[in-house]
C-alpha cells in the first residue's frame, strides 16, 4: 500500500513537516545503538543533524564495535559539538536492548523531554522525525511508533514473501499472546514521552535483544499509556550486516510468554 501525497498542503515524498518554533525546539534526544556500523552512522548522523529541529541531540551507543564506529562517532561529535551529538562507549556488545536500555536512560537523565529510538542502519526514515514528534505534542501520546503495519506504512521492496510473513507472524504472535491491539509491537522506530520511560523504569527491563520494543510497549500499556502510530515506510539495509541471531530470536519467541505470566501474578 502506498499513496503518492496530492492536493493542497501535500508535500514530497521525503520531505520533513515544518513544525511551529516552539514545537521543532523541543528536547528530543535521539537514541541509536551500534554494532559494527562504520559504514551507516554518518549519513545518519548528517540526516538527523539536517532536520528543522532545532532541540534534537544524538546520543549514539556502541558497545566497542570492532570496525571503529565508536571512533568514528566521536568525530562527529567534534563536527556537529556535543550540545548537539554524544557517545556512550560500552565495554562488549550485550545486545541491542540493553544498549538502549543505557541509552534512554542517559537521556532521561540528560534532561530529554523525548527519547526516540533508532536504528543506524537506514531502515528508519529520518525524514519522519519531525511528523511523529508533531503527532505526540498534539494528541499528548507518551508513546507514537513509526509503524510499518497501519494504513500508508511500507516494507522495503527487496522484502520477498517469506519474510513479509514472517514480519507479520511475529507481530501476530507477540500481540496475540499479550493481548493488545498496537499493529507494530515488534517495530524498533519509536518516540517515548520522558515521564513514560521513567514510569517504565528501564533499569528493570528484562529483554537483552529485540524482544526488547515487545516488552517496552507492554509495560508502556499495562501502566495506561496511550499509543500512536504513525506510518512510515521500512527500508533494508544496504550496508553492513543484521546482528539478529538464534539467542535473540529465542528470546523473542519466549518473551511474550514471561510478560503475560509476570503480569497475572
Ligand atoms: N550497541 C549495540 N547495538 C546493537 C547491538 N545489536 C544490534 N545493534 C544495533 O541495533 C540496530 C538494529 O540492529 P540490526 O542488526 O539492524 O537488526 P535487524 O534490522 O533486526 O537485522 C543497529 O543499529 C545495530 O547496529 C548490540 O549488541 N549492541
Ligand atoms: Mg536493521
Amino acid at each position: 500500500m502506498s499513496s503518492k501525497p496530492s492536493g493542497p498542503g501535500a508535500r514530497p515524498a521525503g520531505e520533513p513537516v515544518a513544525l511551529p518554533a516552539d514545537w521543532a525546539a523541543t528536547p528530543l534526544t535521539v537514541v541509536m545503538p551500534t554494532y559494527n556500523e562504520a559504514g551507516n552512522l554518518p549519513g545518519m548522523a548528517e540526516a538527523l543533524m539536517a532536520l528543522p529541529l532545532p532541540g534534537l541531540r544524538l546520543l549514539v551507543v556502541d558497545d566497542s564495535s570492532p570496525d571503529g564506529t565508536g571512533e568514528i562517532a566521536e568525530e562527529h561529535v567534534r563536527r556537529f559539538g556535543p550540545e548537539r551529538m554524544g557517545v556512550l562507549h560500552r565495554a562488549g556488545k550485550e545486545g541491542l536492548g540493553r544498549a538502549y536500555a543505557a541509552g534512554m536512560q542517559q537521556a532521561v537523565a540528560d534532561g530529554a523531554h523525548y527519547v526516540l529510538q533508532m536504528d543506524a542502519d537506514g531502515s528508519h526514515p529520518a525524514a519522519k522525525v519531525p511528523e511523529m514528534l508533531g503527532v505526540a505534542l498534539a494528541t499528548g501520546a507518551a508513546v507514537t511508533l513509526g509503524s510499518r503495519y497501519v494504513q500508508g506504512g511500507t516494507l522495503s521492496e527487496a522484502w520477498g514473501v517469506h519474510r513479509r510473513l514472517l514480519s507479520r507472524w511475529a507481530n501476530a504472535y507477540a500481540g496475540t499472546i499479550l493481548g493488545t491491539r498496537v499493529r507494530d509491537i515488534t517495530g524498533g522506530f519509536n518516540l517515548w514521552r520522558e515521564d513514560a520511560l521513567r514510569a517504565i523504569d528501564l533499569a528493570s527491563v528484562d529483554s537483552a535483544g529485540y524482544s526488547f520494543q515487545v516488552e517496552m510497549k507492554y509495560r508502556a500499556l499495562r501502566r495506561g499509556f496511550g499509543v500512536m502510530e504513525v506510518p512510515i515506510h521500512f527500508e533494508d539495509r544496504t550496508v553492513g550486516e543484521s546482528k539478529m541471531n538464534l539467542m535473540v530470536q529465542l528470546e523473542s519467541v519466549t518473551m511474550p510468554w514471561k510478560l503475560r505470566a509476570r503480569s497475572r501474578r
